[in-house]
Parts: structure tokens; sequence; C-alpha cells
């Protein structure tokens, strides 16, 4: 009896993920399919902090939240906390078949004045990985939520669109090197999200100037605070890239 418990319990203990915690500002960790990164690019615009925690991955799938809490810079995003699936890179838009994606989250808590997105970042440029770089042409956003009048970059281009099976209004603006248009929900907050991506690329193909010879770079997903004390779980967050 005790032999029995002793090798059920060690088996539980092998497929058990460690649940780990990332502090700092460039911090990252690996998971499964994906990266994990704290990425507080914009702390300098305000004061506070965040921390992100793995807790769980296994293959394409992964849990993880995050905790911050910023003031001060009313208007300037302080980070981008995400995920970055490792295998959702290097391929042209036309060699895409689909790109299917599931996203639960939830606020565990969040302050009455906080003011956020949680969204997708995915870069599309001219050559096959290097997002963010002089090489990318397009960031696409895909925001699931905005809290306490959070808004992207740029001016609204569109609006009432149906993509991906969600109703958006499509925002377009201009960085140094590239090209940021942000589909930003319509609906609400979208807490179970299911959706496939490519469907976004084919409608900036057929109405703006993206093109299948354009190159994914990357596929991001996490949370931008501006301002506010919030904890974002996402309680299960997949993506896929089929070619
Ligand atoms: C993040 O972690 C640091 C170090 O443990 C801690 O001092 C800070 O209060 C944490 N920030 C939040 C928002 O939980
Ligand atoms: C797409 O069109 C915009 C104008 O709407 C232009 O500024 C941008 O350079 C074009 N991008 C590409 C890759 O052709
Ligand atoms: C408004 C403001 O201070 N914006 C700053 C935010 O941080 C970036 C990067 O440090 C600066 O370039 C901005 O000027």
């Amino acid at each position: 009896m005790q032999l029995l418990t002793l090798s059920l319990f060690s088996a539980l203990f092998a497929g058990a993920f460690a649940s780990e915690t990332i502090t700092g500002q460039w911090t990252c960790v690996d998971a499964g399919d994906y990266q994990l990164c704290q990425n507080l690019w914009g702390e300098d615009n305000g004061t506070g902090s965040q921390n992100a925690t793995l807790v769980s991955a296994d293959g394409d799938t992964i849990s993880w939240s995050t905790t911050y809490t910023w003031s001060e810079g009313q208007y300037d995003v302080k980070s981008y906390s995400n995920v970055n699936q490792l295998d959702a890179s290097g391929m042209t838009l036309g060699e895409i078949t689909s790109a299917p994606t599931t996203w639960n989250w939830e606020y565990e808590s969040i302050s009455s004045d906080t003011v956020a997105d949680v969204s997708y970042d995915i870069w599309i440029g001219t050559s096959a990985s290097d997002p963010g770089t002089s090489t990318s042409t397009f960031e696409v956003m895909i925001w699931v939520s905005t809290e306490g009048g959070a808004g992207p970059l740029g001016s609204e281009i569109a609006s009432d669109i149906s993509v991906g099976g969600y109703s958006w209004n499509l925002y377009e603006g201009f960085n140094t090197y590239w090209q940021t248009v942000s589909f930003v929900t319509n609906q609400g907050n979208i807490n179970d999200f299911s959706s496939d991506l490519k469907d976004y690329f084919n409608y900036l193909i057929d109405n703006y100037n993206m093109t299948n010879s354009m190159y994914l770079q990357s596929v991001e997903a996490g949370t931008e605070p501006f301002v506010g004390t919030a904890t974002l779980l996402t309680n299960s967050y997949t993506v896929t890239v089929n070619t």
C-alpha cells in the first residue's frame, strides 16, 4: 500500500510543471512551445511594477498570469507581458493554410481606474524573423478587451467590420518602420476567444496593402497596461500556424 502511494505520487510529480514567477524588465522563461516575457518597454513613462507567472505549459497550450500596478503617464503603455509562440515564424502569409487560436482569460482583480488592453501583437515583414525591426512592415494587433478608455495607435479607418467571427473597429497608425493596424473589439470583452488568424491576414490583403509574399515574423499575446492595478489570468491560450 505504501509502495503504491509512493509511485502514484512520483508519477504525478513527473507530469507537473513547477509554477514560476518572473520579475524585472526583460526577463523571459521558456514554456512548452512558447516563451513568456515581462517586456517592461515603457516603464520609464510611469511608476510601478509588474510580475508574470507561468502557471502551466504543455505543447501548444499555456496558462499564465500578469500582476501589475502602474501610475502616472495615463496615456503611455508601460509594458507588454506576453507569450510568443516559437513555431509561429518564418513562413509567408501565402503558405499559411490556417492559424487557429483560442484564448480564455479573466481579470482576477482589477482596480476601477485601470486603463489596459488584452491583445495579440502579430508582426509581418520582409524577413522571416526579427519582429519590431526595420524589416517589419505590419504590426497587427487584435484587442479582445479594452478597459478604461484604452485606445490604439492612429485613427479609425473602418467600423463594425466582421472578421474571424467577431465584430471590430479597425485603426491604422504609423511607426518609424512599420504600419500598425489594430482590430479593436466592438462587442465588449471577449473572454473566451476562438478564431483563425488567417481571416485577419486575408482581410488586410483584400482591403489594404498586405501581400501573401510577406513573412509572419511572430505571434504574441498579452496585455498592455497604461495605469491601474490588476491581475490578468489566462486560463488557457493556444495558437498554431498550419502550412
Ligand atoms: C513584483 O515582484 C517584486 C519582487 O518580488 C515585488 O517587490 C513587487 O511588489 C511585485 N509587484 C507586483 C505588482 O506584484
Ligand atoms: C500601405 O499603404 C500606406 C498608406 O495607406 C503606406 O503608408 C504604406 O507605406 C503602405 N505599405 C506598404 C507595405 O505598401
Ligand atoms: C510621454 C513620454 O514620456 N513618453 C516617453 C515614454 O518612454 C519612451 C521610451 O523611454 C520615450 O521615448 C517617450 O518619450
